[in-house]
């Protein structure tokens, strides 16, 4: 494996010698790597991206390197650090931007950027207006990005998509558990116009197109040692949709005072403090760039994508738990009423979530 390892390391443009390649934390999706190098060149990040996930790997370095490239001017021009500030693309030395091995599997190089702090969790209000930050400051070097994106994966975070499966997932009913679920079902019907209204307003251009991270977890976002944002990470999903996806997913996750699969349903609920927290930082970025329209909807994004994850976790359990790797056979119907438990909180507290937003607004315009 070693010998593999360097091999296809020494495939890639590299800056100094190889003098090492070691497995690297501890990802769900890709298999991670560091290679160390010799003398002042910098270390650099191996990873074989999973195929299953992302079927056209080409199209995805593509994305990247399209939007590392954008913030990397601005960085520049700024007068910032860009091998610390935005995530560097490594080419294959002939050019492309991934290895296909004999294998079939695709290999990429970033360079690892040193001297980082990065957190797992969320565990207060300050790191959650951190994060906030992070994913602002990121959204905002990409607001005047105009390239094309490819759809890495289809209808990410798109309802209307969503339903498309759902509808299938029902008539299939491929794990005859379906008799059973009328209640939770009715969780999902019972919001379907509601969410399709707020999807016709991204369809029809009311709430602009921008470039979306799609995986806002506050792990992926990199500090420096004093605690300053340096940049956003792990853009594997960079797509183009609707920047308030990016919002409700750090919102789903931030303020969560439960467990995404908590059994205790009294543990679950939304954290208004966190809520405003990471709106606080978020908006420090974002304030005045954002439309009315979007401004108008932040709050609604938390509840659309948590309603999105009760669809995509019963839906799964609907289908024989096929999509998400489970713990126990239940797991995905606990998740889903750990969800719903989630987004029934935030319904309950939507007028004072949307009262946060005006006022966090107005501080920053
Ligand atoms: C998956 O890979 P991870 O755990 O960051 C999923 C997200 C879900 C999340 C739920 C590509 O994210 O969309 O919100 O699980 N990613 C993909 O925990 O489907
Ligand atoms: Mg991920």
């Amino acid at each position: 494996m070693k010998a593999q390892l360097l091999q296809i390391a020494s495939q890639f443009a590299l800056d100094g010698a190889i003098a090492s390649v070691d497995s690297l934390g501890d990802g769900f999706i890709n298999d991670t790597f560091i290679v160390r190098t010799e003398g002042g060149a910098p270390d650099y990040i191996l990873q074989r991206k999973n195929k299953q996930i992302f079927p056209d790997v080409p199209a995805m370095m593509e994305n990247i390197r399209k939007v590392t490239d954008h913030i990397r001017r601005g960085v520049v021009a700024a007068g910032g650090d860009p091998l610390r500030e935005v995530m560097t693309v490594v080419p294959a030395k002939d050019g492309r931007l991934y290895h296909l091995d004999a294998e079939g599997e695709y290999w990429t190089v970033t360079v690892f950027i040193d001297d980082t702090v990065a957190y797992n969790k969320a565990d207060s209000e300050e790191l959650a207006r951190k994060g906030g930050e992070g994913i602002g400051k990121f959204q905002a070097q990409l607001a005047d990005f105009r390239e094309p994106l490819a759809e890495t994966i289809k209808g990410f975070h798109n309802i209307r998509h969503r339903f498309v499966q759902w509808d299938e997932a029902l008539a299939r009913d491929a794990a005859g558990r379906r008799k059973k679920l009328s209640e939770e079902i009715d969780w999902i019907e019972s919001r379907r116009a509601e969410m399709l209204a707020f999807w016709a307003k991204v369809e029809d251009g009311t709430i602009p197109t921008r470039v979306t991270h799609n995986d806002t977890k506050i792990n992926n976002v990199l500090f420096d040692r004093e605690g300053r944002v340096l940049c956003a990470i792990d853009l594997d999903t960079v797509m183009a949709s609707t920047s308030l996806n990016d919002f409700g997913d750090a919102i789903r996750t931030y303020a969560n005072t439960g467990d995404e699969d908590d059994r205790d349903l009294g543990r679950v609920s939304l954290s208004l403090g966190m809520f405003q927290a990471y709106t606080e930082g978020y908006l420090s970025q974002r304030a005045r760039q954002l439309t009315e329209a979007e401004i108008d909807h932040l709050a609604f994004s938390a509840r659309y994508i948590t309603y999105e994850q009760v669809l995509r976790f019963l839906m799964d359990y609907i289908d024989g738990d096929t999509y998400y790797k489970i713990k126990y056979p239940e797991h995905n119907l606990v998740r889903t009423h750990a969800q719903y438990k989630l987004l029934q909180s935030m319904e309950e507290q939507y007028d004072a979530m949307c009262a946060a937003v005006r006022e966090t607004v107005e501080k920053y315009r």
